[in-house]
């Protein structure tokens, strides 16, 4: 294809989403871009789905996955936790719009009998499970508290139960899953919401495109907030 076709050449476009609350959250958001998913993802096992729009479609990948594929322009825009992000590190990445979707914030917990304040005061060196390596090394750097971080995957909760760590670093939203695992809340890392993530290359070279979708996104965004 010369330069010229690919310049006039209809845009297609690919949008990464999670399942989950990520893809449930964003549809309104789309619906108000006039693109609407036809396919089910809870149902269908398909990877690539369909769009009303013939030009736009949508992979699903994990949530953790949606920065990669944005920042080699496997996808050109996709949504993701700002935990992820900040994990990723947002290298090739354009992040114009805060959703406001899947509100959560990043905390750091114990067991509910553990006196962490005074741990931290006589400072004790604490042992930290996390799947945010980066985040909780930060923090726990600003604040002059010696950790030991332990990478996990998931079940974060289960760490301080069976001894594998003192404190956890993970998302909180309701709470019940801290409550239900008899830990307790002791410090607020930051609130996190999910972001809309453009590939910088797309950007440009896909904007008469891309733009009004953005437009319409982020007016919806404020709409509902
Ligand atoms: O599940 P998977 O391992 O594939 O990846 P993921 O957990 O990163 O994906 P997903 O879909 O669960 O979360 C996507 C994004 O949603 C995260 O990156 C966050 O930005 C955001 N988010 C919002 C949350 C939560 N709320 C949340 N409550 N992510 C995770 N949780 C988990 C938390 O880890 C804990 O286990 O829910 C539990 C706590 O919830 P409450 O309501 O009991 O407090
Ligand atoms: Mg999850």
């Amino acid at each position: 294809m010369s330069q010229l076709q690919a310049l006039q050449a209809p845009q297609q476009l690919t949008l990464a989403l999670s399942k989950g609350r990520i893809f449930e959250e964003t549809l309104p958001l789309l619906r108000a871009a006039g693109i609407e998913i036809t396919e089910d993802p809870e149902t269908s096992r398909k990877l690539i789905l369909t769009t009303n729009d013939p030009l736009v479609r949508v992979i699903i990948i994990r949530a953790s996955d949606v920065p990669t594929y944005v920042q080699y322009g496997a996808a050109d825009f996709g949504v993701a936790g700002k935990d992820v992000l900040l994990e990723h590190g947002g290298e090739g990445l354009y992040q114009p719009i805060d959703l406001n979707i899947a509100r959560c914030r990043m905390s750091v917990a114990v067991p509910a009998g553990f006196d962490y304040a005074s741990a931290v005061r006589h400072g004790a060196r604490l042992r930290v499970a996390t799947k945010y390596l980066l985040t909780a090394r930060n923090h726990f750097a600003a604040k002059g508290v010696h950790v030991d971080l332990i990478k996990l995957y998931g079940s974060m909760e289960l760490g301080p139960l069976v001894g594998l760590s003192d404190a956890i670093v993970d998302m909180v939203s309701t709470g019940s899953t801290l409550r239900a695992n008899n830990l307790v809340e002791v410090e607020h890392i930051m609130d996190i919401s999910a972001r809309l993530v453009v590939n910088q290359a797309a950007l440009k070279m896909k904007r008469g495109r891309l733009q009004p979708i953005l437009d319409a996104i982020e007016q919806a965004t404020r709409t509902t907030a």
